[in-house]
């Protein structure tokens, strides 16, 4: 009998781990002002599913690497994760008043409050990354997570995503533009989390091309899937003539090739992204692989 846990148990680990990490993301002797603490606090302990976190752990594990060597770069995704959430939630940007079932940061804490949990979220993120250097990573490679984070979460990455989006709101012409935001707003984040986590067990530069193929196919197909939940949802709720009036005008990936051709490009975009996992030569694959399936396989 192997002591595998099953992937929902190791995906509970994993979020039980984090959960005491974050809690403890700001060292006690720092004098943060408690508002802004317990700013930062209510959005990184707000139960999401912390999946990017679990990319960073999975990755540094498929290369015998440690969770705790990993962890640092875990809690930083998560940190900037959050405060990209938050920050979308804000009014000038999503205006919204709930997220993850609870009040958004800025209906409980104020907009000005709201802004500065996120600036404090993001940087602090950096501060959290080069702690990787006291669990033991080499200070080349944590110079390199460094760079990667700033590179996939700022303007050439999340942020440029976001813009894309915001401008797309004024209407898309072409698919292209929706997999722009796509690969940037949701892909360049899960890259991230796997070629970080890979860089802390000494991954080779083989080893991070083949993990950043495997996170683009899989941060894709995981917001297509998304696409086509969101237009099958409303198909029930609506019926199909309704909704073939309303929501195939909201610019989706059935919205500009269809359902049925939506649903092969996740299954190609899968397949694509076992077959770089397969050519990264990874000591143990099978844990990433089991990840991808569930994302796309999802049905909520
Ligand atoms: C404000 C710079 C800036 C960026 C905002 C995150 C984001 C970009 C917008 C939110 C809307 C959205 C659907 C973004 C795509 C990324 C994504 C899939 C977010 C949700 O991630 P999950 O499902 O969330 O991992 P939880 O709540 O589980 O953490």
């Amino acid at each position: 009998m192997s002591n595998r846990p099953e992937l929902k148990q190791y995906i509970q680990d994993i979020s039980t781990y984090m959960e005491s990490r974050l809690q403890n993301a700001l060292p006690a002797s720092w004098q943060v002002p408690d508002t802004l603490q317990q700013s930062m606090l209510y959005s990184l302990m707000a139960g999401g599913k912390r999946l990017r976190p679990v990319f960073v752990i999975a990755a540094a594990e498929a290369l015998g690497g440690s969770r705790e060597a990993a962890a640092p770069v875990a809690c930083a995704v998560e940190m900037v994760h959050t405060y990209s959430l938050v920050h979308d939630d804000l009014p000038a940007m999503d205006n919204d008043d709930y997220r993850r079932g609870k009040l958004t940061n800025h209906k409980v804490y104020g907009e000005a409050m709201a802004i500065l949990a996120g600036d404090a979220l993001l940087t602090h993120a950096f501060h959290s990354a080069a702690a990787a250097l006291q669990a033991g990573v080499p200070a080349e490679a944590v110079v390199a997570i460094i760079s990667d984070l700033a590179e996939y979460a700022g303007p050439r990455g999340m942020v440029g995503g976001q813009v894309a989006d915001m401008q797309g709101e004024q209407g898309m012409t072409e698919l292209g533009q929706l997999q722009y935001i796509h690969l940037h707003k949701t892909a360049d984040l899960f890259m991230f989390s796997l070629t970080a986590g890979a860089r802390t067990a000494g991954a080779t530069e083989e080893q991070l091309a083949a993990l950043r193929q495997f996170g683009s196919d899989i941060g894709l197909a995981f917001q297509i899937q998304d696409d086509i939940l969101d237009v099958i949802g409303d198909e029930a709720k609506l019926g199909k003539k309704t909704q073939s009036d309303s929501k195939l005008q909201k610019v989706t990936y059935p919205y500009f090739i269809g359902l049925e051709e939506s649903q092969r490009e996740v299954a190609r975009l899968t397949a694509s992204a076992k077959a770089a996992l397969q050519q990264a030569g990874l000591q143990d694959s099978s844990r990433l692989e089991e990840i991808a399936d569930y994302l796309v396989q999802r049905d909520h």
